[in-house]
């Protein structure tokens, strides 16, 4: 028998009229829904709810890889289907479990909620109750209880008090099976509690078939019979009915029991105080019953019948979410610390790591001085054209060109940078550590960063294939540094084209051009006109023997010499405040996040980890909202809150 064709069993007797019908589906987003709500004066949107399942079912799955996550989402399996068949079964009646220590008077209870003697009750052997007894009305369809696996008996009652819910008289967990063991004999020992117990099973079979708990307990059991311990398993999301019987013959030990009933995690808003026997007495002789026992009564019409059930299911589901919320925070809540300390150490190793390659670039740029000249150089006389003076410097450039790029060919990526080499090109056979060597990162370097995180990801549970080793392997020492010489050199190239470009403009200006093409012709000039004179004024006019090539040389030598300094003079302007513009350049490398590749697997374990420790952060937050708009269920129900003072 399966618990799935609740949709069709019949109408209980007596149901009230605004009690949903079976048949339709059931939904907490379902448009019929806001008008029961609305009606109660709740204003929980359950479509919020819903909505909050949904993210609660991603986010459990959201990091499978990491252990803790793993934990949660195996969590969230146990609780989706509840979540799930209260969603589907929302207008069913309640199956409300009696359950407490063996002849505390569950089954007298349940005889005197049934109005005549269905379930076994008495002394003459404990615990008197052995397989779970099913009380029903008669006229309700019970194919959706899975009765069978419960190993229960089925017993109708036309009492007005069982007309609407389905009562479960679950025998003692306790101690069955010691009973069992001594041939059924009475004894009254004290079982703990095991894992082998066949009445664990047993409980296991008829607790999740419960929608509500109602526990028994006397003055002399209350306290040794440990709720928390059997029940607690079940409690999530199921509201609870707390009972002392035996009202004639004990003191009242409520107050104490809820002390008790508290420190052990419980919400008791109230305890029921009654005599099961007296009750009973009452009912066959058809008198009314005590105040006790008629509180309970009205309860159970009140908190578990009709609208109320929904009511109650919708709440037992928005508790058993915030159990599930409260348990994930209780299991990551050590792991909080270890997570933001690797996220601390992932920034401190990578603010190291770019230490190390901003002061090794920044050394390799101040150490070019050659190579900056000739860039900033050639590009100024790339760009001068047209006069006497940009002839004179485009001779030079191109006589010395040839030297000092045949000496540049090769070498490091700065060096490659500077000379105008493509960037993107990594020298065969330097795919290891060695073709970062120039930047300052050698493998010890990369290996004690990724040591210390290595460290800091096993305290927060990280493993592979989250995180790497602290030594790379080969493969991937090829792929990182490959990915970090591409991202340097763009970052370089681009970083040294705009200090070029901004060098540049200082000299660029015509003015300035026009100047050093004025004082370079002026010579030029100067010189001709002196020839000029020496020619037509002295020789031909005076008379004076022509000197020859002479003067030429000479002047020529001037000329060079002249323009010598003029060029000197331009690009000393260039070169003015070079090395604190690379001290700029390097200033704003960390932005570049360069060093990223080398720690990528911490830091993106890192980020993912706090992300999933937050995201359950936000979810308890709007769980809390939820819940904080739902009005209290009722006065009656208890509940577990989860956290056991
Ligand atoms: N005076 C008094 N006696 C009660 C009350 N409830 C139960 N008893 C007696 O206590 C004894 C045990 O009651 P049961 O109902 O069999 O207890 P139980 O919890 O079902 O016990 P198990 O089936 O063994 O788990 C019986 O003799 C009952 O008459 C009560 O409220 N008042
Ligand atoms: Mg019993």
């Amino acid at each position: 028998m399966n618990e799935q064709q609740d949709q069709s069993r019949e109408q209980p007797r007596g149901e009230p009229v605004n009690f949903a019908s079976p048949s339709e589906p059931v939904n907490f987003a379902s448009p019929s829904e806001p008008v029961d709500f609305a009606s109660r004066g709740e204003p929980v949107d359950f479509a919020s709810f819903d909505e909050l399942v949904e993210t609660l079912a991603r986010w459990s799955g959201s990091l499978p890889e990491w252990p803790p996550a793993r934990a949660v989402r195996a969590e969230w399996e146990q609780i989706e289907p509840r979540l799930d068949r209260a969603r589907r079964e929302l207008s069913r009646m309640l199956v409300v479990g009696v359950i407490g220590g063996t002849g505390t008077g569950k089954s007298t209870l349940v005889n005197a909620l049934a109005g005549c003697d269905l379930s076994p009750a008495g002394d003459i052997a404990r615990p008197t109750t052995i397989n779970p007894v099913v009380v029903a009305a008669r006229d309700v369809d019970l194919s959706w209880l899975p009765v069978e696996a419960m190993n229960a008996r089925v017993v109708r009652s036309d009492a007005a008090a069982v007309a609407n819910i389905v009562l479960v008289d679950c025998p003692d967990p306790d101690t069955q099976t010691e009973s069992r063991h001594h041939g059924g004999q009475a004894t009254h020992s004290p079982a703990r509690p095991s894992d082998s117990n066949h009445n664990r099973d047993l409980l296991e079979a008829v607790l999740p078939a419960c929608d509500v708990l109602l526990l028994v307990s006397t003055a002399q059991k209350y306290r040794s019979w440990v709720v928390a311990r059997e029940v607690a398993a079940f409690a999530p999301g199921r509201p609870l009915l707390f009972v002392q019987t035996h009202a004639s013959r004990d003191p009242d030990i409520r107050d104490d029991w809820r002390r008790e009933l508290e420190s052990q995690g419980f919400v008791v808003p109230r305890i029921f105080r009654l005599d099961a026997v007296e009750a009973a007495t009452r009912t066959a002789a058809g008198l009314e019953p005590d105040a006790g026992f008629r509180e309970l009564v009205e309860a159970i019409d009140v908190e578990l019948v009709g609208r109320a059930a929904r009511r109650v299911r919708r709440t037992g589901s928005l508790d058993l979410a915030g159990w599930f919320l409260r348990q994930s925070q209780e299991s990551l809540a050590p792991l909080r610390g270890p997570v933001a300390q690797l996220a601390a150490g992932v920034a401190s190793e990578r603010t190291r790591l770019e230490g190390i390659l901003a002061r090794s670039v920044d050394s390799r740029l101040r150490a070019s001085r050659t190579a900056w000249q000739r860039i900033l150089t050639g590009e100024i006389v790339e760009r001068w054209h047209g006069g006497p003076f940009a002839s004179f410097l485009h001779v030079v450039e191109s006589i010395i060109a040839f030297w000092p790029r045949m000496r540049a060919a090769g070498g490091g990526l700065i060096t490659r940078l500077l000379s105008g080499q493509p960037s993107d090109i990594i020298p065969a056979g330097q795919g290891g550590w060695q073709a970062v060597e120039e930047l300052g990162l050698s493998a010890a370097e990369v290996e004690q960063s990724r040591s210390i995180l290595c460290g800091l990801s096993a305290r927060a549970r990280l493993a592979e294939p989250l995180v790497g080793r602290a030594r790379l392997d080969e493969s991937r020492v090829a792929a990182t540094v490959g990915t970090l010489l591409e991202r340097t050199a763009a970052w370089l190239s681009s970083g040294i084209d705009r200090l070029v470009a901004d060098r540049r403009g200082r000299i660029d200006g015509p003015v300035f051009r026009w100047v050093c093409e004025a004082l370079f012709s002026g010579l030029l000039v100067a010189v001709l006109v002196r020839a000029g004179w020496n020619f037509f004024v002295g020789h031909l006019w005076q008379g004076r023997v022509v000197d020859g090539g002479g003067f030429l040389q000479e002047a020529l030598v001037w000329v060079i010499l002249w323009g010598f300094l003029l060029r000197w003079i331009a690009f000393a302007r260039v070169r003015v405040g070079l090395d604190s513009d690379i001290q700029t350049l390097v200033a704003r490398l960390p932005q570049a996040h360069l060093t990223d590749p080398l720690l990528t697997d911490f830091a993106g374990a890192a980020d993912a980890t706090s992300l999933f420790i937050e995201q359950g952060d936000r979810l308890s937050r709007d769980h809390e909202t939820l819940m904080s708009r739902l009005t209290e269920p009722s006065g009656g129900l208890g509940r577990l809150r989860g956290d056991s003072r």
